[in-house]
């Protein structure tokens, strides 16, 4: 999977793409942007549709206790 967007500061930019193969995927930054590029990387998971449910479900029941107040 390929995917390039350059990132603006102060822009929003949408991206809209649809995975189709669950796995794994490395994001890595793909321009020298400065002194903390070596750390811009991060993991993109594309989960199967029932897992991917487990998950948001797990998410929003997570939400739902953050915003509790006793
Ligand atoms: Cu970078």
């Amino acid at each position: 999977m390929r995917l390039k967007q350059n990132a603006v500061p102060g822009q929003t930019i949408h991206l809209h793409f649809t995975p189709t193969t669950p796995g794994t995927y490395a994001i890595l930054c793909t321009q020298l942007c400065g002194l903390g590029h070596y750390r811009m990387n991060a993991t993109l998971r594309i989960l199967p549709p029932d897992q991917f449910a487990a998950w948001l479900s797990a998410k929003e029941q997570a939400a739902k206790q953050e915003t509790v107040t006793p």
